[in-house]
């Protein structure tokens, strides 16, 4: 029997582990037909935001970005996102980043599809012009990760300091494990596309599935192991390319 005061979800000062148990649906101005997950948010203590939308067939979200830069992952379905340059079809696995001062509309092509995205306050950069509109399509596992063959590592974002957030997707064949406990000051924001295993986040152990969120503060310590039949796989938000102090 299932008990309802339980759940696995946490919120800490310097990090928070959401499962789907919990979620309560907020109404964002201008997104409609479309029910949003605010998983994690400034209220929290992070400095972006995660959000896990999912849209009606007759969804259309109609938006700017204003002063936040914005990056769309497709989960599941398909749907359309206009912005200056046009209309961009989407499917399972594509992705969309938007910059600054961008006006978008998207719409569903499909009833059920799911849409993650990192949200964060673009910080510019001296003698580097702001990134464009970036659309692609997540392929394969990536890359070996730090020469441990039970690690890849996909990096969907291009590596110039225009950009002050990387997205990637991390994949664990079961008992790979991150090499070290990672103690570093950026930030992260993660969802489970598939499998499970364990992450200790501040030397708390937190056994982990896919549809989870978590979030890391900064220097919030991390490790993880992946458990089971299937690799576990998760796409992460960090912030990079930036001087910790104003100079
Ligand atoms: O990029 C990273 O910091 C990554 N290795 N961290 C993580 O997966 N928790
Ligand atoms: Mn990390």
């Amino acid at each position: 029997m299932e008990i309802s005061a339980l759940t696995r979800s946490v919120v800490k000062r310097d990090h928070a582990v959401i499962s789907p148990d919990g979620y309560i649906n907020s109404n964002l101005p201008g997104w409609t037909n479309c029910t949003v997950n605010i998983m994690i948010s400034e209220a929290m203590g992070a400095k972006f935001s995660q959000l896990l939308t999912t849209l009606t067939r007759t969804a259309e979200i109609s938006d700017q970005t204003k002063a936040t830069e914005i990056f769309f992952y497709v989960i599941s379905g398909r749907c359309r996102i206009k912005e200056g340059n046009g209309e961009n079809v989407l499917t399972k696995g594509s992705f969309i980043y938007l910059p600054a001062e961008t006006s978008y509309q998207i719409f569903s092509d499909e009833e059920g599809t799911q849409l993650l995205s990192f949200h964060k306050r673009y910080e510019s950069l001296a003698g580097y012009s702001a990134p464009s509109v970036i659309v692609g399509q997540s392929k394969g596992d990536g890359e070996e990760y730090l020469g441990d063959t039970a690690l890849r590592l996909q990096v969907l974002l291009p590596d110039n300091p225009s950009f002050d957030m990387a997205v990637n997707i991390f994949t664990y064949d079961p008992g790979g494990h991150l090499p070290f406990v990672e103690t570093h000051i950026m930030e992260h924001g993660l969802l489970y596309l598939q499998g499970q295993g364990v992450y200790m986040l501040s030397h708390q152990w937190y056994p982990v599935k896919k549809g989870d969120a978590i979030w890391m503060a900064p220097y919030c310590q991390q490790w993880f192991t992946a458990m089971g039949k299937e690799p576990a796989v998760y796409i992460y938000y960090k912030n990079v390319n930036r001087f910790p102090m104003i100079k």
